[in-house]
């Protein structure tokens, strides 16, 4: 079994090539990233001298190197996590969203018809969805839940499944697509909340809480949804989508607050900052569906996530230093400041 794995260099992406070689040791699992500013190549390090691994630095919206990774290698499975992921760069500068998230993908989809492959799976997310209103716990998104896009970022992934959609309708490609909610654990780059806000606390720094904190997110430990993965590749439903999530929201103060608490640290370090445009009040995924059809179960459990969570980012400082002092430091500062 040969399987693609695009975006590998990245966060989920990074944990999914982990996770596949150390439970398949028979797979050969290719990696195509472009290394942008949140590609890794550290994150790969321990399997970079294992013969089933193999690295392609490619752009997925550069169809020549693409098509010629496909002719050389002849993959089963493709895994597209490659994408712009990050909602407020969305915002300060839409079109490469739409390069690489939709473009990239059709792409990815042209060689997969072109090559024939037994699977194409997409890695969406639910901010398709939109959001839901705070005064309504008893509503979850599901699969037949309306696209309702509310930024640059969840509109180009909006649009990448429903062109992975119209592949599989038209072209009768294999296609599945998965919808996750947040994710958190080692190797999250530390512009998003989590990995951001241990990385301020360990420093001392500022906490910048996005309006009131009250903004609510369903967060998965980023091994489940590794787990959710592998089982949709091999025993997914052809053309269908399929929502993963644990039912574990959390108000974004929440969350501050816990891994403050975790470090030690004083709550006087949050600082409530302008909002977000746009900004979605809550995600919250009904996983019925995985769970019923493909068994699937989270196993970690917030409490447990976070605390290694953050054991990571303790043991691994010069992974995330290494980010936060390079080109990194100019987003934060003109992201951050005056805000
Ligand atoms: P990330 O930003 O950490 O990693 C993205 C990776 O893609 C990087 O290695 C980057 O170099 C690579 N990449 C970017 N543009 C590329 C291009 N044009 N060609 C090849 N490689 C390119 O992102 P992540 O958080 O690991 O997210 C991975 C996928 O999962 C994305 O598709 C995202 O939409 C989806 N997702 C993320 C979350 C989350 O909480 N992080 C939740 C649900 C879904
Ligand atoms: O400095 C901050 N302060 C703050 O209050 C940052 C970076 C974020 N926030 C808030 C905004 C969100 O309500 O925290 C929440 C989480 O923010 P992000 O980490 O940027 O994630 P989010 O916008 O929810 O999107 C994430 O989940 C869905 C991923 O980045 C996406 O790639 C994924 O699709």
């Amino acid at each position: 079994m040969k399987i693609i794995v695009t975006g590998g260099a990245g966060f989920i992406g990074g944990n999914f090539v982990h996770y596949m070689m150390n439970k398949y040791k028979d797979y050969k699992i290719i990696c195509l990233d472009a290394l942008t500013y949140a590609g890794n190549m550290e994150t790969l390090e321990s399997v970079q001298d294992n013969p089933n691994f193999k690295f392609y630095k490619a752009d997925i919206a550069d169809r020549n190197a693409v098509y010629e990774i496909f002719e050389k290698e002849k993959p089963n499975i493709i895994v597209n996590f490659a994408a712009e992921s990050h909602v407020d760069r969305s915002i300060d500068n839409p079109s490469i969203f739409l390069q690489t998230n939709v473009l990239g993908t059709g792409v990815l989809m042209d060689a997969c018809r072109k090559y024939g492959i037994d699977r194409y799976h997409q890695v969406s997310t639910d901010e398709v969805y939109g959001d839901l209103p705070l005064d309504r716990p008893d509503l979850f998104f599901t699969e037949t839940t309306p696209l309702h896009t509310s930024s640059p970022y969840s509109a180009s992934k909006a649009s990448a499944d429903l062109l992975v959609q119209a592949y599989h309708r038209t072209f009768k490609l294999p296609v599945t697509i998965s919808r996750c909610s947040n994710n958190y654990g080692p190797y999250h780059f530390p512009e998003k909340l989590i990995p951001l806000m241990i990385a301020n606390a360990l420093a001392d720094k500022e906490l910048p809480v996005y309006g009131k904190g009250e903004n609510v997110r369903d967060w998965l430990y980023v091994e489940d949804h590794c787990s959710a993965i592998d089982l949709i590749i091999h025993k997914g439903r052809v053309g269908e989508v399929y929502n993963i999530g644990g039912h574990n929201e959390k108000t974004n103060l929440e969350v501050v607050k816990i891994i403050l608490k975790e470090l030690n640290k004083s709550e006087s370090l949050i600082k409530y900052v302008t909002d977000r445009p746009g900004h979605d009040m809550r995600y919250a995924i009904d996983p019925t569906k995985i769970h019923s059809e493909l068994g699937w179960l989270p196993a970690t459990k917030f409490e447990d996530g976070i605390k290694k969570t953050i054991q990571w980012y303790l043991d691994n400082k010069s992974w995330w230093q290494n980010i936060i002092n390079g080109e990194y430091k100019k987003y934060y500062d003109l992201h951050y400041k005056g805000r």
